[in-house]
């Protein structure tokens, strides 16, 4: 297989040290296929980093959830990705939706983001995702386009980045894509990478799906050729995120 399985936890905001623990000793007691066949990521918010880099089993990594667009230094608030390599964090999680509407991140910004974070040792988790009200007007393909063209602009060595495809409207709604809307946008996504990187970056960059993704859908979405993993929010907190692992078999 060119494109190794990929499945993300996307924890978010949430989240005591108690119930991370919780979390972590059920990830830990989980039967899950080897980390040759399925590679397993999860992201805790920045204060659980450590706490969760030291007890999840070796098999599964951890990732954060952003980092700051260059070097540390009088970015109050922020964290930079030399302080994540420090850490030992080896995967950052850019331009999720809710960072891009809410607070403002503009395709260019989350470009430099992941070319610095790339720079500096990390491997990137980079989203990209159209609105309601965008998919509505048929926009769609311009503006998944759009964030991975800022992205491309940016970035020659694709080896260490996944593109997660997550659109708006699917987000925490229940609403998840069908396995044919996914199969669609990530099939652009990849004549897109095709026509404007590689054939070989295309074929081998893995496209993961966002949105809604629980026990019950993940299968399914799972057989979809382009759908190369998942990138997980609520049901990553839960047991059934090892049944997600396991979509792949
Ligand atoms: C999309 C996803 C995780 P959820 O944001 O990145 O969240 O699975 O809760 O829709």
């Amino acid at each position: 297989m060119v494109r190794k399985f990929f499945v993300g936890g996307n924890w978010k905001c949430n989240g005591t040290s108690e119930e991370v623990k919780k979390i972590v000793s059920t990830l830990n007691a989980g039967e899950v296929p080897s980390q040759d066949v399925v590679e397993v990521v999860v992201s805790p918010p920045f204060v659980f980093l450590p706490l969760v880099k030291s007890s999840l089993k070796p098999d599964f990594h951890v990732a954060a959830q952003n980092c700051w667009v260059k070097k540390g230094g009088a970015f109050t608030g922020e964290v930079s990705a030399d302080m994540l390599v420090n850490l030992g964090i080896p995967w950052v999680i850019l331009g999720h939706s809710e960072r891009r509407l809410i607070l403002n991140e503009s395709n260019e910004f989350v470009g430099d983001k992941v070319a610095y974070a790339l720079s500096q040792g990390l491997k990137v988790i980079a989203c990209v995702g159209e609105t309601l009200e965008q998919r509505e007007s048929g926009s769609t393909m311009d503006v998944v386009a759009a964030q991975t063209k800022a992205i491309a602009e940016r970035v020659s060595n694709w080896t260490n980045v996944v593109l997660a495809y997550e659109p708006v409207w699917a987000i925490g709604t229940g609403k998840v894509a069908t396995p044919a809307k996914a199969q669609e946008v990530h099939s652009e996504l990849r004549k897109w990478l095709q026509v404007n990187t590689s054939p070989e970056i295309a074929a081998t960059t893995r496209i993961i799906y966002g949105g809604s993704v629980n026990g019950a859908n993940c299968k399914e979405l799972a057989a979809q050729p382009d759908v190369d993993g998942f990138l997980v929010g609520g049901a990553s907190l839960k047991p059934e995120f090892i049944d997600i692992i396991k979509s792949s078999e």
